[in-house]
């Protein structure tokens, strides 16, 4: 693979999910700022306040343009704090942001707004999805029309307190020294914590079903273990759709690769094919696949205009 550019030097921006719209390219990353908040693994530090889209209209164009504020927390009914890694999908000439943010009782939910335009301004609904919860969430629409939510994120995503989409472990987080959520991960010896994967209802507000394991095998036909940090999933979540085949790509933590796994169903299984790309300056990996002007590119972001703060990142794309 070729090296990746920067393409928005001006300001710290990450998470980027590129759509092809109209025949331009929209980039919808996170907003990153200084809060001044330390870092820890509760993720406190990414205190991120507000969204702006981002544009390309070809990919020969240095830098890519800023189509301004798309949605504020402050105009978000229930949110509280931290808004991360956010998505888009369209339908019927509307375009339907999902992103996740800390509810009131600092719980990560999943939350819809809806605009006429890609670039927005998007307006939230006054509650999050119902059933929704943790981070990250994928829009994938299929060729049928049909959207699905992939999400989920480990530790500061707090997908460790949920098994079955019940919180379970709460309370014994709640206990936990900040510094220690992955303590609620399943044993090495178990199979890994999935991501999710749920479809949406027709009016792309609700889910249409209860969200399902996506299960990543290895090359034995197993599910990916716990233990195995170079592979399991822990946040990112990214689906495309290359001749008839869903990929999804994820990022791995604390190892901080971004994988791929394959499979002819949406809903998976998936099984692991390799590694996409490896660990950047900073902790987070996180990235959107996207085909546009005939090629397939990956977005990614790292941390070294900022002198390696992880929470200030920027974005960068290379061919695929
Ligand atoms: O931007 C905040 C969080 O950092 C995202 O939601 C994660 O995927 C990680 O990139």
């Amino acid at each position: 693979m070729s090296e990746a550019r920067y393409l928005f030097p001006s300001d710290y921006m990450a998470d980027p999910a590129p759509h092809v719209f109209g025949g331009k390219l929209y980039i919808y990353p996170s907003h990153d700022r200084e809060s001044g908040i330390p870092e820890r693994d509760n993720g406190d530090h990414f205190d991120m306040v507000d969204y702006h889209v981002l544009r390309m209209d070809s990919m020969s164009q240095e830098t890519a343009a800023d189509c301004g504020l798309a949605l504020r927390i402050s105009d978000i009914p229930w949110a509280k704090r931290q808004l991360w890694d956010s998505d888009v999908a369209e339908k019927d000439g509307k375009y339907y942001l999902y992103f996740s943010a800390k509810d009131k009782g600092d719980v990560f939910r999943l939350g819809v707004a809806v605009s006429d335009k890609p670039e927005g301004p998007f307006i939230p609904d006054p509650e999050p999805i119902p059933g929704s919860y943790s981070i990250d969430p994928c829009a994938f629409k299929d060729d049928d029309g049909s959207v699905y939510l992939a999400f989920g994120g480990l530790w500061g995503g707090q997908l460790q307190r949920y098994r079955d989409n019940v919180a379970v472990y709460r309370a014994a987080e709640d206990r936990l020294p900040v510094n220690n959520r992955a303590a609620l991960e399943p044993l090495a010896s178990e199979p890994a914590l999935c991501p999710k994967i749920v479809r949406l209802d027709a009016s792309l507000h609700t889910f249409a079903e209860s969200p399902r394991d996506l299960v990543i095998l290895d090359e034995n036909g197993k599910a990916l273990l716990a233990g195995d940090h170079d592979r399991r999933f822990f946040e990112a979540s990214w689906i495309h759709k290359c001749d008839g085949i869903y990929h999804f790509t994820w990022s791995t933590g604390d190892t901080h690769y971004i994988c791929e796994a394959t499979s002819d169903s949406i809903y998976g299984p998936y099984t692991y094919r390799r590694r996409l790309l490896e660990p950047q300056v900073g902790w987070t990996t996180h990235h959107g696949i996207c085909e546009f002007e005939g090629k397939w590119w990956l977005f990614h972001h790292d941390s070294a205009p900022s002198g390696g703060r992880t929470w200030l990142r920027s974005l960068k794309v290379k061919p695929l």
